[in-house]
Formats: C-alpha cells, structure tokens, sequence
C-alpha cells in the first residue's frame, strides 16, 4: 500500500524510499522486501527445497504521483534481491476535488480538473481494474497480507498471522496493536451491533470521524474502552476476495467517500494564475480500505492483537515537524531497539563505548539486524550468544 503522497511527511519521494538514519541507511522498501527474500529462504529451509524454489509475490500498489518513481526505484536497486518477474507494480485510482458546496470541479489548468488518489480503499477497484486477482490465480495463491508502505517494523507476510488466519479459515483477518492514548491518529476495530437487521459485523471507526467522548472512554478497570487500534494491516483469503471485489466496487453502499477539506492548489481564472489558499477552499474525497469489513461475518473476520514494539512504528511526520511520535526519529529508534533486544535474548553483549559490560538497550549501545540475517529474531543465537557487539554494529 505505497500510494499514498506523505504530504505531512514532507518529502517529495515515495515514502517507501525514506531513510529513517539506520546504520545501514537502508529505505522502508528495501528493509521490506529484504523481509520478503528472508522468509522464501526460511521456507526453503524448512522444507528442504531448492534455494529460490519459494516465490512469494510482492504487489504494489501506487498512485499516479508515486508510480514512475517507485518502479524506477526499484529497478536502480535491482528489486533488492528479488526477480522483477514477481514484483507487480499497480495504480490506485483518483476522485476528483470539488468545492466547499460540494457543487463544482476545481481548475488544476486551463485544461485539466484537481484530482487526487482515491484512498487506500482504491485497493479494490485497483485489484479489479489491473487483473490482480487473476494474477494471483494464476500463481495459485490463496492468501495475501496487505500492509502499509510506512510501517518500519512490519511482518511481511507475516507466517503467525496468516496462519492464523488460514487455520480459522477467515475471509478477512487484522492486526490490531493496544491504542497509545485517547487522541492517537488511528482508526478502531470495533464491533458493530446498530443494525436490528443483521447480525453484528467487524467495523472500524477511523480517527478522523470518531467523538471525542467515544475516543475517551474507559471501562471499568480504566482502560481505553474502544482500545483495538487499526494498523492497515490485513489479511484476504484470495478467493473471498474474488467473489466480493466485483460487489465492494459496483456500490457505494460498501465503499463510501470520506471528505476531507482542505487548502486546494487550483488555477484562479481570472488572473490565469495557480493559487495555493491560505485557508481550505476544497473537498477531497478518499475511501477507507477496511470499509469492507462489515460485510464479512463475524465467524470469518479474524482481529489478533500483537506488541506495538515489535509490530507498529508508522513513518507519518517529517523530522522537523515538531511531532515527537510517528516520525524519523521514533522509526530508527523503534527498528533498532528491537534489532538490539534480538541480540540481548540470544545471549549477546552490548558495550558502551566506554562501559564493557551490559547496559540498558533503552538508553545506550544500539546495533542493526539486516532483516537477511533474522526475519523475525529467529536463527541469531549462534551468531551472538556470548558475543559483545558495540552501538552501531551492524548483523
Ligand atoms: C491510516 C488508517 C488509520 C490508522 C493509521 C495508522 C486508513 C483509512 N486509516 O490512517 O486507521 O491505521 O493509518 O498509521 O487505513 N495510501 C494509499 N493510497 C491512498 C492513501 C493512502 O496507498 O490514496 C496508503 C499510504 O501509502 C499508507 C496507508 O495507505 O501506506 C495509510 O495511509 P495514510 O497514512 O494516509 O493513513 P492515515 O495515517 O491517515
């Protein structure tokens, strides 16, 4: 999921080609599909088959800004190890912008109307319109995990949950981390019990569009009531999916527009000019990947609660936003204090530049893990145990 513009991030490339400052300097991408090439070879492994007999497919879907220089990108880097063949680059696509009243198109130019991407619930009119799906058949493949470009930490295709997933038999599963507190920017898993007409149904109420007593209230032992926080992190069961995508994209019913307003670069006519407005002047409208969820049954839909720490650390603002969460600072933090506790489980040593003895991960000597090296913290031991590695080495 890479089309969205990181506009509050900053910066005019794709997010996934940011370098948080790892030692290694390594991009959202590369860290990504390197996950990627270290779990085919796991599997190999596991299953005594031929080096690169495991294919697992990486699809990515971009918007009309982030498509050339995603793909070039991948293609500078010779996919990062993996073949050309099996990544699968795909557009989203774009909702026009309209006035405040919602009654007139905004001028970009003389010819041509302000558009933007459709959201990341354009996932689905995209599978449809790029022959996914049929690609997938083709591969026989029956699972996919669908994840956000800017989480650094994310399990990519992840063998727990989509084998949790698969073994519940689920058409529909997600990951869900414990919220942060009452105002984090994420949506919430929640169960739906308003219709009298069916029965309840998975939902999620996004940041943007919940009340503030909602997002406030606590139970009775104090915590979050509405605590399951949304990680754009799902699971589809491939055939599931075939039979809903033509339904999900033929009706607004299961993929409603979200608006937001905002400041609009449009052309002022009379003055011939691009304006850039002080103030919002327009509507954008986007659609919510997990407006789906409704529609699959409770029985089907799987929510499996994992550790922040381990699992959830979002690229959203630029460094000098002035935000001191879900930045640069906190994803290089975040990777190598996991990369470091790795290291620490399997018996290995860290040394401050001046102390020789264990310290505190939390606060000193922080070393990477390539995720070449370990997928997931697995396979580590014999290469650290006893050993005494020192802030910024790199395994
Ligand atoms: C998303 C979730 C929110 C929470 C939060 C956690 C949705 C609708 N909202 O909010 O519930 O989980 O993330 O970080 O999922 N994207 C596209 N095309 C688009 C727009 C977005 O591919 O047109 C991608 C974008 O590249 C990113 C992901 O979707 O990987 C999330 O997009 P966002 O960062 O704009 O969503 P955010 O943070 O408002």
């Amino acid at each position: 999921m890479a089309g969205g513009q990181g506009t509050r991030l900053g910066s005019s490339d794709p997010k996934g080609c940011y370098d948080v400052g790892l030692f290694s300097h390594k991009s959202l991408f590369q860290i990504q599909v390197e996950r990627i090439v270290k779990l085919q070879r796991l599997t190999e492994v596991k299953f005594g088959l031929n080096e690169g007999s495991v294919i697992i497919p990486l699809y990515v879907m971009t918007s009309g800004p982030t498509r050339l220089p995603t793909e070039s990108y991948f293609q500078k880097n010779e996919y990062f190890g993996l073949k050309a063949e099996n990544v699968i680059f795909f557009n989203q696509g774009v909702l026009p912008a309209v006035s405040m009243d919602g009654k007139r198109l905004l001028l970009e130019s003389k010819n041509s109307i302000v558009e933007s991407p459709d959201g990341n619930g354009g996932f689905y009119k995209a599978l449809n319109d790029n022959h996914v799906i049929e690609d997938l058949q083709k591969r026989k493949i029956e699972h996919i995990h669908m994840y956000c470009v800017d989480n650094i930490l994310v399990k990519v295709g992840d063998p727990e949950f989509i084998g949790y997933s698969a073994m519940r038999h689920c058409n529909v599963s997600t990951k869900v981390v414990r919220k942060r507190n009452a105002n984090e920017s994420v949506g919430l898993i929640v169960m739906d019990q308003s219709s009298s007409l069916k029965s309840p149904s998975p939902c999620v109420v996004e940041y943007s569009e919940i009340s503030k007593e909602l997002s406030e209230k606590c139970d009775s032992d104090g915590l979050l009531y509405f605590r399951a926080a949304n990680i754009v992190n799902h699971y589809y069961n491939v055939e599931y999916l075939s039979l809903m995508v033509p339904q999900w994209i033929s009706s607004r019913r299961y993929l409603p527009y979200h608006i937001a307003k905002k400041k609009i670069g449009v052309l002022n006519v009379e003055s011939g000019k691009f304006e850039k407005p002080e103030q919002p002047n327009g509507i954008k409208m986007e659609q919510f990947i997990f407006d789906v969820f409704p529609s699959v049954s409770m029985d089907k839909f799987g929510c499996l609660e994992v550790d922040r720490s381990d699992e959830f650390s979002p690229l959203k603002n630029g460094s000098g936003s002035g935000s001191k969460n879900d930045c640069p600072e906190t994803c290089r933090l975040d990777f190598l204090k996991r990369c470091t506790r790795w290291v620490k489980q399997n018996g290995g040593l860290l040394k401050n530049d001046d102390a020789d003895v264990d310290v505190d991960v939390e606060v000193d000597a922080l070393v990477e893990v390539s995720p070449l090296t370990s997928y997931s913290g697995e396979g580590l031991k014999h290469l650290v145990d006893g050993k005494v590695f020192k802030n910024g080495d790199v395994l």
